[in-house]
């Protein structure tokens, strides 16, 4: 078997590498410097149309979208593992239900206000009325995550599993620019902590 992995630290991919040191499985990193344009290249346009990171080719057959990808990861290799439902348990419905929760209805309230306040963006193309309402949702959303996590350590199961480090990796993100007193969520506050502090993800962010 061979896995090649496409990534640039600090980015989407950051969770997929995450999932992969979990996993324990051996693959191959190939490093993208998205300034000064490797994802425009022919040969990795042919991997991920979209031109962008993560991607991953496992025996010669691509993916792309960091949730696929997470999710492949988990079917294949983590129910062995203990790191991911078996598929058909009423846990893999949980696990389902709160990957996609993280990455459609979380994320996009966290992509909406990184668009309308990050520097990365020209200034006329921010609008401070949408980043005042998307962190409304994303407050909305953080009430709903620390209620699922009230007297639980983890979304899904009894023990971690790649769901949390799906969503801790993207609200560990979130929280280093959105101006939210996670104080007021401390089931979700004590959750991630839980889950970046495991020496996969460290590993990852030591480079
Ligand atoms: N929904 C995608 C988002 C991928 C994405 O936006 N990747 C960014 C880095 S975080 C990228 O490669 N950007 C390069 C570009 O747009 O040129 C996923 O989760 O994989």
């Amino acid at each position: 078997m061979s896995i090649t992995f496409y990534y640039t630290p600090h980015t989407s991919a950051s969770r997929v590498h995450w999932v992969l040191e979990e996993l324990g499985v051996p693959y191959d990193k190939v490093k993208l410097d998205l300034r000064a344009g490797d994802q425009h290249k022919p040969e990795f346009l042919a991997i991920n149309p979209n031109g962008k990171v993560p991607a991953l080719v496992v025996d010669g057959t691509p993916l792309f979208e960091s949730l696929a990808i997470i999710l492949y990861l988990g079917d294949r290799f983590g129910v062995d593992k203990g790191l991911w439902p078996r598929v058909g348990s009423s846990e893999y419905a949980e696990a389902l239900s709160w990957s996609v929760w993280g990455s459609v209805t979380l994320g996009g309230t966290i992509f909406r206000i990184f668009f309308n306040t990050s520097e990365w963006f020209p200034a006329d193309s921010r609008n401070a009325l949408q980043a005042e309402a998307a962190t409304k949702e994303f407050e909305a959303a953080l009430k709903v995550l620390d209620q699922r996590l009230q007297g639980r350590e983890y979304l899904v199961g009894s023990g971690f599993t790649l769901v949390d480090a799906a969503n801790a990796a993207a609200l560990a993100w979130a929280l280093s620019f959105i101006k939210t007193d996670i104080a007021a969520y401390p089931a979700v506050g004590a959750w991630i902590e839980r889950c970046v502090s495991r020496p996969a993800n460290r590993a990852v962010e030591a480079g």
